[in-house]
């Protein structure tokens, strides 16, 4: 358990080129939710700080793409992140943005004193130009082979499939992401930020400093770099879009993106201590403060490496005291995508599934990919709900308000003498506290929610070991402690739960009239008691032998959590369905054509207009029509494997272009008179070659 703390706690800046998906989620947000929110539970000083990061190459692609600007771009997606990070509970204490004039202030002095002290090398060099766009190429304007893993989809300043970062001159056999020309070279000048000198410091303060307490999938990313050999990182750029570089020989130049970005925690951080009269220094400037960053893995090298000798060059800040990077989460076996539109976007989840937004929290981090990519499926979603949150925690809860209400009209009953039982079920109650705790402040939110889980699995057994519905009809003494032990075990559910589950948290405090919740103050008019007058803390619960006092009245019962439907679910992955065939559809190859032939070989073909007059499926196949078609000539049997695109019913009277000199064959038994014309549509179905138009007559040649 940790004794009071300041901690400063900073999740990734998302980019403002898209909505936030499931894999930010699991990744970043969730898991430095439950952070913040437990360490402020244990009555810590916390600061969760973040932002949207709304400059660097991403949005200026996007808005070109759009035809707007990347002010339209970052305004749009900027207000849609703050929104839905707000519905779905992640308690950040500022969320700002790095367009807002406080950032530019604090990343232009921060690049000054820099420039001022001499920690920058300027230097002219050839950097990679696309002459036809008139532009210089860096970061994602440029594509080409990683040097160190061979990844042909590089970026130019960072790889996505090995995370290392380099210079876009380093990249091997580079292609304009802009015109997708060899890019020449052109000489401009860029300041420096020398890593190399660096080096040595990092992997002391790292490597062996931190050899114990930082994840060993963050060490190995820090010692291949560091192994590699720390080069000069350019922090300027030649683009329009971002912050002016504030000194002489800058115009036309902006701060590289991830110069200015993690900066952005610090200008978050002053504009949180302007609008709450506080001050914004000790926060970042004093050695007793814990710095944490939550990131995806893709962010570690940034986050380690970059960030750390920056603040180690500034001088005056402190030094992250953790960076509990998470790996990937892919979603139904694929990687998550924004331009495929491959995720499960915030915004539209609380939209299909409102009210929910515990059940996403848990699920996310019941499966979180903290030590290796994990994957997100909907059939495991309604599992975690219908099988724990529904079955295990909601029915616990309910069982106990039940019970209480039918027994004793809510009144919580005095205990008579606990037995050996009751001692040890209250023992573990108050050991649950410091077993999540321990979990939580490992980084190891996946097992800190099992073991939520299991306390509330520890007052199921009490309840069904015990049997009050049995015992109340020969003991109603007994009972009366039985169902007093449970109550104590939902009173401390209520606050170890709330750093995973907050909104339910929130209505079980409500439901056991505990605190001065919005429920509980508006519960029915016949619950006499007023809530309890303070909010239990975590401690309480490790310490405190009674966590809801008899003759308390609590409310009526209410579903914690609702079973979700397989329908529910349907509706999900038919909408990811539709997605991968769009997918398709666009990524679609189209045949090259076959060889020539000569007009007399097309003369051969007899092709005619017809309408189908009659359809059934050919019994056994699934992919069969046997089909009557009028060809003007005569009506025949055609044998066509339509049947996974249209219903026999549905296309009686149909007109279709007919293959009708094709050798007769034989399908499943039944003679096939001719070919009738389909193609594909884009969402893989099949499609009727229509002849003109409902004028021409069966028999018609089409030539
Ligand atoms: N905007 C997020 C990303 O790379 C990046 C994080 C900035 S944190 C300072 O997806
Ligand atoms: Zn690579």
């Amino acid at each position: 358990m940790s004794n009071s703390k300041r901690y400063t706690i900073t999740a990734a800046l998302p980019y403002t080129n898209g909505p936030v998906h499931i894999g930010h989620l699991a990744g970043v947000y969730v898991p430095a939710d439950i952070y913040a929110r437990y360490l402020r539970n244990t009555g810590n000083d916390v600061l969760y700080i973040c932002g949207s990061d709304e400059h660097g190459v991403p949005i200026t692609i996007k808005a070109k793409k759009e035809g707007v600007t990347p002010q339209d771009i970052v305004d749009k997606y900027h207000a849609i992140i703050k929104q839905s990070f707000s519905d779905f509970g992640i308690s950040f204490d500022n969320y700002s943005r790095t367009s807002a004039k406080v950032h530019h202030d604090t990343a232009s002095e921060f690049f000054k004193k820099l420039y001022n002290e001499g920690k920058f090398i300027e230097e002219s060099t050839e950097q990679l130009y696309d002459a036809e766009a008139n532009q210089f190429l860096a970061d994602r304007f440029v594509i080409g082979t990683c040097p160190k893993c061979g990844n042909e989809e590089s970026y130019g300043d960072q790889c996505e499939s090995c995370g290392t970062s380099h210079n876009a001159t380093d990249l091997i056999n580079p292609k304009s992401a802009i015109t997708g020309n060899v890019p020449t070279t052109k000489v401009t000048k860029h300041w420096y930020l020398p890593l190399d000198k660096y080096e040595q410091w990092l992997r002391e303060w790292i490597v062996e400093g931190h050899k114990n307490d930082w994840k060993t999938n963050v060490l190995g990313q820090v010692k291949s770099w560091l192994d590699d050999g720390l080069k000069p990182r350019a922090v300027t750029r030649d683009l329009d879009w971002g912050i002016p570089v504030p000194v002489e020989g800058g115009e036309g130049k902006v701060l590289y993106v991830w110069f200015d970005a993690p900066i952005g925690y610090i200008s978050s951080t002053k504009e949180w201590a302007e609008q709450n009269g506080k001050d914004w220094e000790p926060y970042w400037k004093d050695e007793n403060t814990k710095l944490v960053h939550f990131i995806g893995k893709d962010n570690i090298v940034f986050h380690c490496i970059i960030f750390p000798a920056m603040l180690k060059a500034e001088g005056s800040y402190i030094l992250p005291e953790n960076v509990p990077a998470n790996e990937f989460l892919n979603l139904e076996g694929d990687k998550i995508s924004t331009s495929k539109n491959w995720a499960v976007w915030l915004h539209e989840y609380l939209e299909d599934f409102p009210g929910k937004q515990d059940v996403l929290r848990y699920t996310l981090t019941a499966n979180a990919p903290e030590t290796k990519d994990n994957d997100f499926t909907w059939k495991d979603f309604q599992a975690r709900n219908n099988n724990e949150l529904v079955a295990i925690f909601g029915n616990f809860i309910n069982r106990v308000v039940v019970l209480t209400n039918k027994y004793y009209e809510g009144v919580i009953p005095e205990p008579n003498e606990f037995t050996d039982v009751d001692n040890e079920t209250l023992e573990k109650l108050q050991k649950y506290p410091g077993i999540i705790a321990n979990s939580i402040e490992r980084y190891r939110f996946r097992e800190a929610s099992q073991e939520l889980m299991n306390l509330a699995r520890l007052g199921n057994k009490y309840l069904a070991d015990e049997e009050p519905w049995k015992q109340v009809k020969t003991d109603p003494e007994r009972v009366k402690t039985i169902m007093y032990v449970a109550l104590q075990i939902a009173a401390g559910l209520s606050v170890v739960a709330e750093p995973f589950l907050p909104f339910s948290a929130e209505k079980l405090k409500g439901i056991l009239n505990m605190a001065d919740t919005e429920r509980s103050r508006s519960v029915d008019e016949n619950v006499i008691s007023t809530p309890l007058n303070h909010q239990l803390s975590w401690n309480d619960v490790e310490e405190k032998s009674e966590l809801i006092p008899a003759n308390h009245t609590i409310g009526k019962a209410e579903l914690l959590f609702a079973k979700i439907e397989d329908k529910d679910i349907q509706v999900q992955l038919d909408k990811l369905e539709a997605t991968k065939l769009a997918n398709e559809a666009e990524n679609k190859v189209v045949e090259p054509q076959k060889e020539t032939i000569e007009f007399d070989d097309f003369t051969k073909l007899d092709m005619r207009v017809g309408t189908i007059i009659e359809a059934v499926k050919v019994p056994k196949t699934k992919k069969l029509l046997q089909l009557k078609v009028d060809v003007g000539i005569d009506t025949r049997t055609i044998v066509s494997g339509i049947a996974e695109s249209f219903k026999p019913e549905d296309i009686i009277g149909q007109k279709v272009t007919v293959l009708v000199n094709l050798a007769p064959r034989k399908l499943r038994g039944v003679e096939s008179q001719g070919m009738i014309l389909m193609t594909d549509t884009p969402d893989g179905k099949l499609a009727f070659v229509e002849p003109g138009n409902d004028s021409v007559k069966n028999g018609e040649q089409v030539s």
